[in-house]
């Protein structure tokens, strides 16, 4: 990835003169605990190395000018004018951030920004949030908000990047990927309650066990906003209000019959078993990685792939075929990660095996005549913070 003296070199470039400063945030993976942040319920992501850059220089004229390295066009919009869909595309993550500030009261005046990442864009592995969480961190220090400082105000920034992407970006998304992003930490996976918004630090260190985690990018096109995750959301939302609760989180797995019964059609039950099960998987997930079980981890694993393509219906033909030949090829298990509908899987492999495995999945690929996927190892990092 561009390096804080290359995104401050594309900065001037691009702008002219010096950025304040530059702040960067991870994309992430999220080891189990998929469509469940909102419902209220447990997701276990991880920070990864990949990140994205934010070189930022307030202005005072009220006007926001974006870069990126995908594209040196500047996108312009007035501070005052940014809204729901304007101006709309990628610049919206960015513009979002600057509109929550100002609803949370820290307007601010305007800004230069140039955004470079090497989180994959599109791959279901949070690059949107990213953005959102570089740029947050860059106007905390640069407007003394002050939430980095400690993870309590890190949770509200977290908070403000997801109502930025809900509300501007037009992606109704849980809060789990800026939760990752600005609270992760390096080595460790996050056990993140949805419900309470705590996070418990999760020790994660496969190298010390001769394991790997795999990320199979599919290249299979995934969206957020186009309608299908909002629908799972307005389902569950439907489901819970019919079994009077307020998020399925309150749903027990011990009451899952029961609720089932009260429930009237047939889709409804199965996205409200593939919640209500997830959730279960992510405690014991926790705690057969707090065991050293990486034989159930995996298993839970597969588990979780199941239920999301039978039950939640959010897989496709690339991420199970990348599932599939994982599995074959001698992984310890594998599910796809993120929202679905495209995007990646995740599969946890002994660490002599990830050549093999990778070209197994290439292979599959290959004779169904899918794209080629990408295949990269990848390792908990740190969260968002100042680079330089
Ligand atoms: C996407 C969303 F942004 C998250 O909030 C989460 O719902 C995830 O899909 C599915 O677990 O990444």
């Amino acid at each position: 990835m561009p390096d804080a003296a290359q995104t401050t070199a594309r900065f001037s470039d691009l702008h002219g003169g010096e950025p304040s400063g530059v702040w960067s945030a991870p994309g992430r993976v999220n080891l189990i605990g998929e469509h469940t942040d909102y419902n209220g319920g447990l997701a276990l992501p991880i920070a990864l190395t990949q990140r994205t850059r934010a070189a930022v220089r307030l202005r005072e004229d009220g006007l926001l000018r974006v870069t990126s390295d995908i594209s040196d066009d500047p996108v312009e919009v007035a501070v005052a004018d940014v809204d729901e869909q304007r101006p709309g595309g990628w610049a919206s993550y960015v513009a979002g951030v600057l509109w929550s500030f100002g609803r949370q009261g820290h307007p601010v005046p305007g800004a230069d920004v140039h955004v470079s990442s090497d989180v994959p864009v599109g791959a279901g592995l949070s690059s949107s949030a990213a953005i959102e969480c570089a740029v947050a961190a860059g106007l905390d220090d640069l407007l003394g908000v002050g939430l980095l400082a400690d993870d309590a105000g890190r949770a509200r920034l977290a908070s403000w990047c997801q109502d930025a992407e809900n509300t501007i970006a037009g992606a109704q998304t849980g809060g789990m990927d800026q939760a990752i992003s600005l609270r992760g930490q390096e080595a460790h996976a996050a056990l993140i309650d949805c419900r309470s918004g705590e996070v418990e630090q999760v020790p994660f260190d496969l190298a010390g066990h001769d394991l790997a985690l795999l990320v199979v990018d599919t290249k299979a096109q995934h969206e957020l906003n186009d309608g299908q995750y909002a629908v799972r959301r307005a389902t569950c939302e439907a489901a819970a209000r019919t079994l009077g609760v307020g998020t399925l989180r309150e749903v027990p797995v011990s009451g899952l019959d029961e609720a089932l019964g009260r429930l009237e059609d047939d889709e409804s039950r199965a996205r409200v078993r593939h919640v209500v099960m997830e959730i279960d998987r992510v405690e014991r997930c926790v705690a057969a990685l707090r065991g050293d079980d990486y034989a159930q981890v995996g298993r839970l694993f597969v588990a979780s792939h199941a239920s999301l393509r039978d039950d939640y219906e959010v897989s496709c033909l690339e991420l199970d075929v990348a599932v599939d030949a994982a599995l074959a090829a001698g992984a310890l298990g594998a599910r796809m990660t993120g929202g679905g509908f495209g995007g990646s899987a995740i599969a946890l492999v002994p660490a002599g095996s990830v050549d093999a495995v990778t070209a197994a999945v290439e292979a599959a690929f290959a004779e169904r005549g899918l794209h080629a996927p990408a295949c990269f190892a990848v390792t908990a990092g740190p969260p968002a913070g100042r680079d330089a």
